[in-house]
């Protein structure tokens, strides 16, 4: 049996819950994260010591780290439609998922962070700026990428569209006034017609707005 650890509403639980879904896979859901000492427990520092989630484990197996979960469900469930075994090919998808990691997680978790977890009374606005405007660098990079593809990582949606892909929702939905590249909006909008897209991803966030202690 496949058990996941995480808040549904936390964006990194998020890329498994959607690849999860895309699969049809069948799994045990532990939504921890909101009360303090969920994730210093014993038993789930025994799982990841790094008291964080996303934390899957299927028998003997536990794997953590959102983008090595998508990988080893794919590899364990032989999703090559989304992770194509092709050295070249696969480093095609890899290379967005570090690209996520490095780059585009940084930037839209300090805008979110900064702006809508934090209370409205003690935001900074120099902090908020500099944010908006890495992810404006980042989103005009996607916006580039995607006007010579349809997916990321070629013509099919893959693990890369998952990872880069779980923030739009909310970054197009926190209240502020963001460019909207058209090549990023037409990928958001044929992202949003997958069920798993909408089963997961497309849910109400407003729990987390002026909430910086989880
Ligand atoms: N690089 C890690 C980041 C994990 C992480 O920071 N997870 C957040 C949720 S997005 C967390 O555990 N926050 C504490 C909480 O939700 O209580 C990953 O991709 O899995």
């Amino acid at each position: 049996m496949i058990e996941l650890w995480g808040r549904s509403n936390a964006y990194n639980v998020q890329k498994p819950l959607w690849l999860l879904a895309e699969l049809g896979l069948d799994f045990k859901h532990y939504d921890i994260g909101r009360n303090s000492g969920d994730l210093e427990s014993a038993d789930f520092l025994a799982l990841n010591p790094r008291a964080r989630v996303p934390v899957l484990r299927l028998g003997d197996a536990v794997v953590w780290e959102s983008n090595s979960i998508l990988r080893y469900l794919a590899n364990q469930f032989e999703a090559t439609q989304f992770y194509p075994t092709d050295p070249l090919l696969r480093s095609q998808v890899e290379r967005w998922m570090d690209w996520e990691l490095a780059s585009l997680q940084p930037a839209f978790i300090d805008l979110f962070w900064g702006y809508y977890r934090t209370p409205a009374a003690t935001r900074q606005q120099s902090l908020i700026d500099a944010a908006q405007q890495q992810c404006r660098v980042q989103f005009d990079l996607l916006d580039a990428h995607l006007a010579t593809q349809p997916y990321l990582a070629g013509d099919a949606f893959s693990l890369a569209d998952i990872a880069c892909g779980v923030c739009l929702f909310r970054y197009f939905n926190m209240g502020l006034e963001v460019e909207q590249p058209a090549q990023v909006m037409r990928w958001y909008r044929q992202l949003s017609q997958r069920d798993s897209f909408r089963l997961t991803i497309t849910q109400p966030f407003d729990e987390l707005e002026g909430r910086s202690n989880f």
